[in-house]
């Protein structure tokens, strides 16, 4: 029982990690489709104790579905997102195609669940989600915002190679191999080397010299947080690591907010854990985070830099194919049934 579904990109790293989330959360459905290019197509995938053959994303694919979880690419979602809804699927789409329009939720369920009030599956319509390091980043800050209201953030991040895809975590693999072995590393996803190196994020430059990655986190929080009064900047580097994002905030409040009041808010908050051991010196790290559902937080400390209580630092960890990408889409298929 429950609402038809549709898995459209079941062959790539997120798709994989939707079929694991959805047996996780034991998440009700009627009938389950697999789709993915004509390149996948007739491949087999297993799922809840069944065997399913991949189908050819299709005009016609979407006719009898409730909802589709799509991690496919942009253009694909761009051209077959609409045609879903249009036939009444519900639309998750973990691309960037959509996530800027007006009229489409952006969606964080710990953080801004009321933005897809009113929507249910089977009626249509477009969800997003967030780029995996907004996603990351305001699970951690959305806490301390609502308490003392962020005017500035300033954010470092050392992202994994599972933001790139499977292909890229599989380069990086390859290439450590190779260089511990003294080889010519293979370069094909990045044109640099990535094993024991670490580069700007390689999305296109834009004119005003920040990268896309970084302005989808500028831009991507102010319609989250649904406020043009806060001040971003970002530097996205891409590290030779396998699955989970890390990222320095500097944050600036609007009202003085204590180290100890952080750390009470952050513990409890919904989706997060912290690792904030100063004793021992022991913090999150992508490895504590990888294929995990929470968002880890530590290295929660007053800015030193400012005369007032105004400023904090955190280091922050989660794992970018789960809360950064198949587990958001997942929680926000929960909210539609
Ligand atoms: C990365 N955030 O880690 C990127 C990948 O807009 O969904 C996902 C890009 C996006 O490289």
């Amino acid at each position: 029982d429950g609402p038809s579904v549709a898995i459209v990109g079941v062959s790539g790293a997120v798709g994989q990690e939707f079929l694991r989330v959805l047996k996780e959360r034991d998440f009700p459905y009627s009938k389950m489709t697999m789709l993915a290019s004509r390149r996948s197509a007739g491949k087999e995938v297993d799922f809840d104790g069944e065997t399913y053959t991949i189908q050819e994303l299709t005009e016609n694919s979407f006719d009898g579905l409730d909802i589709a979880l799509f991690s496919a690419g942009g253009s694909i979602s761009k051209k077959y997102a609409p045609l879903a809804s249009d036939k009444g699927c519900t639309v998750v789409d973990n691309s960037s195609a959509f996530r800027m329009s007006v009229g489409v939720p952006l969606v964080i369920p710990e953080v801004n669940p009321e933005a897809m009030e009113g929507m249910k599956y089977g009626q249509g319509g477009i969800i997003a989600n967030p780029n995996c390091s907004t996603i990351i980043a305001l699970m951690a800050v959305t806490p301390l915002h609502r308490a003392a209201g962020v005017k500035r953030m300033v954010v470092s991040t050392y992202q994994a190679a599972s933001g790139a895809g499977q292909a890229a975590m599989d380069e990086l693999e390859l290439q450590t191999r190779e260089a511990l072995e003294g080889k010519e590393v293979t370069k094909d996803i990045f044109p640099f080397q990535y094993a024991f190196n670490l580069f700007s994020h390689n999305s296109p430059m834009t004119s005003n010299g920040y990268n896309e990655e970084e302005m989808k986190m500028v831009k991507e929080t102010k319609k989250i947080w649904g406020t043009g009064d806060v001040n971003i900047t970002a530097t996205c580097i891409r590290v030779p690591i396998m699955r989970a994002h890390a990222e320095s905030i500097n944050l600036e409040f609007g009202r003085d907010i204590s180290e100890d009041e952080a750390v009470e808010i952050l513990s409890k908050a919904e989706g997060v854990s912290m690792i904030n051991d100063r004793a021992n010196n022991r913090f999150p790290t992508p490895l504590d985070a990888s294929n995990q559902d929470d968002v880890y937080v530590g290295r929660v400390r007053r800015d030193i830099s400012r005369a007032d209580q105004k400023g904090l630092d955190l280091f922050v960890c989660g794992d970018q194919i789960k809360k950064g990408a198949a587990l958001n889409a997942v929680q926000v298929a929960e909210l539609l049934l």
